[in-house]
């Protein structure tokens, strides 16, 4: 047996082919980047380093989750402490004091009677298990004909056949063929026609809320269960939601019996300078989702929180010993609980999120600064968000925004695209000198594409 360590930077892959081969890369152009392979083998706080030992600055926080930055001391002591105590429990049937010490501490940060915590693995786990309580929740009212769910065109809620069915990117849904068949969907927010270039909430589209009514009254408002949305819609490029819009979704979900439903999976965790996107927009809903910036991305978990009157309903109310058939072998895992409780702690002893809220003018300042650049045709924002469409080229939509993904990728700036949209979302420690490098560096890099 071999006694010498060999680290992560040790293997020499990228050299040969043939390392690469075997793993099947998610969301990944998996031919294309084994050809031209971009490694990360390091990272702390607002940096990553990669394989040939470059530096380069995180302008996503990771995948819009590493909130506090990277490498953050005190979520590594504590997960490396916890791993060394417990390593793991039961989640069924047994609990570790850590996992209610979460849900309290996350409880204790919503706003309204948000005040019960189910937790699971993923973004992708936490909308299947919110539409799952959302079904459940009416067949105990004695409601089950409340079975159809609303998503949203542009939605993103995670790969799994829930999310994915009420999620409507459709590049996304294209292979699978019909999935959910109970599902409907909102218009999305989107309109260049009447919103370019808005700094915030873009004033117009709030009626397009109203399309609920009319799949209420297409499929009979008793027949509907929920309403998901995305606060501010962030994978499929940053879309703002109109000043108004939620509060109506809110009022007509209301009047009409749907539970609303909001993925905070992107907007929680002080993104939009807020502990959550309910917060900001003082519109809360019946049940919330929120994954990532949870453990700031450490080890994996998600979690589902619901208003008072659901969990009595399904628990409190219940006439079985188990009162939901549903949950994980990793529900409340001890590790992701030391890193979430560490985490929480971090971001309200340096105040992340208001420093995410004070930083936002200088934000839009640098983003907006771009609206000039070469090919972009919109540039929006909140918070630390940001996007910047482009032109797409006629003839191949999103190789522009992917050659500038690149072209900043070699000079030293991670930004993510999708179609043909640049999208930032920074963790929440960023300095204004890096913010300005950011844009500096899109700028020239806008230049250069043709
Ligand atoms: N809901 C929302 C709103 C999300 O943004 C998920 C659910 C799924 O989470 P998991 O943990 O299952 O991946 C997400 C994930 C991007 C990007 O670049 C966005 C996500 C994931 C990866 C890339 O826009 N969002």
């Amino acid at each position: 047996m071999s006694t010498t360590a060999v680290s992560s930077t040790d293997i020499n892959l990228g050299t040969n082919p043939n390392d690469l081969e075997p793993y099947w890369m998610p969301f990944t152009a998996n031919r294309q980047f084994k050809k031209a392979p971009r490694l990360l083998v390091k990272a702390k706080d607002m940096h990553y380093t990669n394989a040939e030992g470059r530096k380069i600055l995180d302008g996503t926080a990771g995948l819009w989750c590493v909130n506090a930055g990277h490498g953050r001391q005190p979520i590594i002591e504590a997960v490396q402490k916890q791993v060394a105590t417990m390593d793991y429990s039961p989640a069924f049937q047994m609990g570790h004091p850590m996992s209610f010490a979460l849900a309290a501490r996350l409880a204790s940060m919503m706003p309204g009677d948000l005040d019960h915590v189910f937790f699971t693995n993923s973004g992708s786990e936490a909308a299947d298990t919110a539409l799952k309580i959302a079904l459940a929740y009416h067949h105990a009212k004695g409601d089950a004909s409340r079975r159809i769910l609303i998503g949203r065109a542009r939605g993103y809620h995670g790969v799994g056949f829930g999310g994915l069915s009420v999620g409507g990117m459709a590049p996304n849904k294209r292979q699978f063929g019909n999935l959910l068949g109970d599902v409907d969907h909102l218009p999305h927010t989107h309109s260049l026609e009447h919103n370019a270039f808005s700094r915030g909430q873009p004033k117009w589209g709030s009626h397009l809320a109203d399309d609920l009514l009319s799949l209420a009254e297409l499929h009979g408002a008793h027949n509907i269960a929920a309403v998901i949305v995305e606060p501010m819609a962030g994978s499929t490029g940053v879309l703002i939601p109109p000043a108004g819009y939620l509060e109506r979704l809110r009022k007509i979900c209301s009047d009409l019996g749907i539970l609303l439903i909001f993925d905070e999976v992107i907007t929680g965790f002080g993104r939009l300078g807020a502990s959550f996107a309910c917060e900001r927009f003082d519109v809360i809903p019946d049940i919330l989702t929120c994954a990532k910036g949870l453990t700031n991305a450490t080890v994996p978990m998600g979690g589902v929180v619901v208003r008072k009157g659901i969990y009595d309903t399904l628990i409190n109310n219940s006439e079985q010993p188990i009162e939901l058939f549903h949950g994980y072998t990793y529900s409340g895992h001890p590790l992701a609980c030391a890193a979430g409780l560490a985490t929480l702690d971090l971001y309200r002893s340096e105040g992340l999120f208001e420093r995410a809220s004070e930083l936002e003018s200088y934000w839009e300042e640098g983003v907006h600064s771009l609206s000039d650049a070469p090919h972009v045709i919109d540039v929006r924002n909140m918070g630390l968000v940001a996007g910047i469409e482009l032109e797409p080229r006629p003839d191949a939509p999103t190789a522009r925004a992917f050659e500038a993904f690149l072209k900043c990728y070699e000079d030293g700036v991670l930004v993510r695209t999708t179609a043909d949209t640049i999208a930032l979302s920074p963790p929440l420690i960023i300095e204004r000198t890096q913010i300005d490098e950011i844009f500096l560096t899109i700028r020239k890099c806008l230049n250069t594409v043709a």
